[in-house]
């Protein structure tokens, strides 16, 4: 059993999170996590938590199945901190790691590259009960953590994805209290943004230093901007979402700052800056990975405090999560930021869409999804037709799950779940998708 080779060629995956389908959520020793705690106290929209989600823990082998029948190159996904430090740092739990080890197992038999991500949302409780991202020691627990599960995987993994979406885990965590933990205010967002950033190159430079072939990379929400009307207050406008949501995460670990000056806000994280941090939250990564899924329209709102711009409703086809769907902007991102010379690689590390699927007869004709993807896959091959070097497209999500606040309503999956008797039906989507990456696989 070998890793499948990381050349230049393009792959095609899928990706999942541990909270939103492993479930098994206080099995073989493993602690609750904030999304536990948060769920667990009616916080959902459909008042669901993701105890059991997908049962993934108990059913990873036919998960891994279906991933090879969908003919998959690569699989992301992530570790869930608790099952694997039940106490955040300290003594690791090894049934929790052992099911990892299983997975990364199971999928390298059959040749399905395994891209983990090490904090996709599911801190510990018990690290939260600390100040969690607030705690300036997350930097060092966030460490330890990092090198246990370099020691686990190290033989089975080469592909390591340190943060999935900082802007989403503390926007949505820290500033405006929707999601886990559910706390809000400036102070607790610019403390929990810098100490991730901290954090983040502090867990990369672990793995640099115990690894010098790892390839080591991290994922950003992204969502693609256009000024409302050609005139400089909206393009303004446009910058400042852009600031915001795109580049907050993404510059000052390249060395170009916080974007502050489009922003004038963000100054405001000025305070929890000490010496030399400046340098602490870069690194070089190997390769970004991009989520995306919609795009904005703005124009300039000096009502709106602090933002200084209010999006615009388009009478363009929405998904289930009432998101536009317009895929110019999944190319204008990689355009935008595969032009940075400081990224030397980009991945799409997430990209799909919910619709309210249903199982009629044994299938699920979801055509829309189908369009979807074929229109967004079209537009990233042409981005790397461009000269983006961009390397792989991973279609979230590999099944139903757990859509935080939203409960299990949205469905993303490429394969249905029936959350009642757990069973998994590959969609149309997951046929055509097969379908696709076949066809590219025999041109090639
Ligand atoms: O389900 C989420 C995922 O966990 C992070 N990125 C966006 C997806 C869809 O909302």
């Amino acid at each position: 059993m070998s890793i499948p080779d990381p050349s230049k060629k393009f792959i095609f995956g899928s990706a999942t999170s541990s909270y939103q389908i492993e479930g098994a959520w206080n099995e073989d020793g493993k602690s609750a996590s904030i999304w536990d705690t948060f769920s667990h106290k009616g916080k959902i929209k459909d008042k669901s938590n993701a105890d059991i989600a997908c049962d993934h823990y108990n059913r990873f082998q036919e998960d891994v199945e279906i991933m090879a029948q969908l003919n998959l190159d690569a699989y992301r996904f992530s570790i869930a901190w608790p099952r694997v430090l039940p106490l955040g740092t300290g003594k690791p739990n090894e049934k929790g790691i052992d099911f990892y080890k299983r997975l990364c197992d199971n999928l390298l038999e059959k040749s399905i590259r395994p891209f983990v991500t090490l904090y996709h949302w599911d801190l510990p409780q018990i690290l939260e009960d600390k100040g969690g991202w607030t705690n300036r020691d997350i930097i060092e627990w966030f460490s330890e953590y990092t090198s246990v599960m370099h020691n686990a995987l190290k033989d089975r993994v080469k592909d390591w994805i340190i943060l999935n979406e900082p802007f989403v885990f503390i926007v949505l965590g820290y500033l405006l209290g929707v999601h886990a933990p559910g706390r809000r205010g400036f102070k607790n967002f610019f403390r929990a943004s810098h100490h991730a950033m901290l954090a983040q190159a502090a867990s990369a430079r672990i793995l640099r230093s115990l690894d010098s072939t790892a390839r080591i990379g991290t994922t950003v929400s992204c969502t693609a901007t256009y000024p409302a009307r050609d005139n400089e207050k909206d393009r303004q406008a446009a910058r400042r979402f852009d600031a915001f949501y795109n580049r907050f995460y993404i510059d000052p670990v390249v060395g170009r700052g916080y974007p502050m000056q489009d922003l004038p806000v963000l100054k405001k994280i000025k305070k929890y800056i000490m010496p030399d941090d400046d340098k602490g939250i870069q690194f070089d990564f190997d390769f970004w990975g991009i989520n995306t899924y919609s795009t904005k329209l703005v124009k300039r709102n000096r009502v709106v405090p602090w933002l200084g711009y209010r999006e615009l409703k388009r009478k363009l086809p929405r998904t289930a999560m009432g998101w536009e769907i317009d895929a110019r902007g999944i190319h204008d991102l990689l355009m935008q930021f595969g032009k940075y010379p400081e990224i030397k690689e980009l991945y799409i590390t997430e990209n799909g869409a919910a619709f309210d699927d249903r199982v009629e007869d044994g299938r699920v004709h979801d055509m829309n999804r189908i369009h979807y993807l074929n229109q967004h896959i079209d537009a990233v091959l042409k981005a790397r037709a461009n000269g983006i070097n961009v390397n792989g497209y991973f279609a979230w999500s590999l099944m139903d799950n757990f859509e935080w606040a939203e409960g299990f309503r949205p469905r993303f999956g490429l394969v249905h779940v029936d959350y009642k008797t757990l069973q998994r039906t590959i969609k149309d989507s997951g046929y055509w998708y097969r379908d696709f990456i076949s066809g590219l696989k025999t041109k090639s």
